[in-house]
């Protein structure tokens, strides 16, 4: 009888840390032994030439998000898995939303429900869109202790945004049920006043998208969540910063000793408001807020991975098609910025555009790779050492990455169910071979077999990372007063 269940052999291993030659072995779904002269498997896989590294972590993508106005997103769990796993990732944490005006648990036992049918595994940020007393004193307590450890808010958006109370409330919650904030940081107000001014002048085509929300929208915000973070002691992690403004920010909350963490998204590193500038519709296509901004910008944000201010890369993955009834152009053609749906596709392309821009650029090392695609996101979010990193114990999810593979990436590649994706046509280098969730080899050069229901839902535990300081204004911690 083989010793494991499957053996990795011939790879040079990268983890957060290190980059090593050694053999890697599986037994029953979880990494059993590293090192040389390991004995058999039942399966032997042969990594000479590719990198063996955790399996990705997306801390930030929608997938099947429900619709105030009813129905979801495109893409399903089952499909946005497939494009996961085809990618490289074997572990997402997607939203479960509130509806204003309702409370938290009706949705979020559909949203576990529908979360039954991923191939990946899960967890979920719960959104505040209503921060109402039942939901602050009474769900959010309970939905924390179920292992839903994270809560997202809007700053900006209709109907989702909070007003600055509402979110000190949130805040105030989840310091006292020991729970993660993420934000989307932009104004509003300055948002719809901008945009209102840009409609009256006729200006509506998809480039003045950008124009309605320039960096200095996202900065202020990303500014007062931080104030109101630090007036409350609890830890928050900063979504899709789009450029060095808001990353500057960022550091300098950090050097003073706040607990804030600041992530972006590969659009950040190659899209830009010029593209927003196609054609007709066309430009809908990389329509996403935080705007992508210019290259200059994109330089900056890769200044800020190094120095460590950005530590997380997640996709933020969005369902809306371009061709379909229900996506970009569910409002017609003709409308104005406005409506129409932001967001673009990036389960599946989130690996290679970073490895790509990344390590094989010669931006960053393959390390860092790991840590910004895999380790980070599942230590902030309470994930690791189960998921996140190439250790005995660990889960055994493992990608074999072929560093020197020159792929042109098409939509058909990337495997979700949006019928485009902005990275059409672009040439990267570095792909995934093999996805292995939990010891299974679940995609082999390009062809995913999972079984839809074989993901599971990660119940996330209390993590010290997330604990606050202890530092209050006056030594007066209002948190501990139910208002
Ligand atoms: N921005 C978000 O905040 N969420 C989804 C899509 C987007 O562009
Ligand atoms: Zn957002
Ligand atoms: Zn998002």
């Amino acid at each position: 009888m083989a010793d494991y269940d499957l053996v990795i052999t011939g790879g040079t291993v990268v983890t957060a840390a290190d980059t090593y030659r050694a053999d890697v072995a599986v037994r029953d779904g979880r990494i059993a032994a590293i090192g040389f002269g390991l004995g058999g498997g039942a399966t032997t896989l042969d990594a000479g030439g590719l990198l063996v590294l955790p399996g990705g972590v997306d801390s930030h993508c929608h997938i099947e998000q429900l619709h105030p106005g009813g129905g979801a997103d495109e893409e399903t769990f089952v499909t946005g898995s497939r494009s996961a796993l085809a990618g490289g990732t074997t572990t997402v944490i997607t939203f479960a939303a509130q509806f204003k005006g309702h409370g938290l648990g009706a949705a979020l036992a559909e949203y576990r429900r529908r979360a039954e049918a991923a191939m990946v595994d899960y967890s979920f940020h719960q959104i505040i869109t209503d921060a109402s007393d039942d939901v602050i004193f009474r769900e959010v307590p309970e939905i924390v202790s179920s292992g839903i450890r994270s809560l997202k808010v809007f700053l900006t958006y209709d109907p989702l945004h909070l007003d600055d109370r509402s979110f000190l409330r949130v805040l105030a919650a989840a310091r006292r049920c020991g729970a993660l904030v993420t934000v989307h940081c932009e104004n509003y107000d300055a948002i719809g006043w901008r945009t209102a001014a840009l409609l009256a002048d006729g200006r509506t085509s998809p480039k003045y998208h950008a124009w309605s929300r320039p960096a200095v929208i996202e900065r202020e915000a990303t500014y007062r969540a931080i104030a109101l973070a630090e007036l409350v002691d609890q830890p928050i992690q900063i979504f899709h910063v789009s450029c060095p403004e808001v990353a500057d920010e960022i550091a300098r909350a950090q050097a003073r000793g706040v607990k804030v963490w600041g992530e972006t998204c590969p659009q950040y590193f190659v899209l830009s408001a010029a593209d927003m500038d196609r054609p007709g519709f066309e430009g809908a296509k990389y329509m996403c807020s935080p705007s992508p901004r210019d290259r200059q910008a994109s330089e900056g944000l890769w200044d800020a991975v190094r120095r460590g201010t950005l530590d997380v890369v997640s996709s933020d993955h969005s369902g809306w098609g371009f061709e379909t009834p229900v996506g970009k152009r569910v409002n017609g053609v003709d409308a104005p910025f406005r409506d129409i749906p932001n967001g673009v596709p990036g389960l599946g392309s989130r690996l290679p555009i970073l490895f790509s821009e990344g390590v094989a650029a010669g931006r960053i090392s393959a390390n860092t790779f790991v840590q910004l695609t895999a380790t980070n996101p599942a230590k902030l979010f309470g994930l690791y050492p189960t998921k996140g990193t190439i250790a005995p114990g660990a889960d055994a999810d493992l990608v074999l990455w072929d560093p020197a593979r020159q792929t042109t990436i098409t939509n058909a590649r990337l495997q979700h169910v949006i019928d485009y994706t902005p990275y059409e046509g672009r040439q990267v280098t570095g792909w995934p071979a093999i996805t292995i969730r939990r010891g299974e080899i679940v995609m082999r050069d390009g062809v995913v077999e999972a079984a839809p229901g074989s993901g599971r839902f990660l119940r996330r535990e209390p993590y010290p990372l997330i604990a606050p300081t202890g530092r209050v204004p006056d030594g007066f911690d209002a948190s501990a007063f139910l208002v």
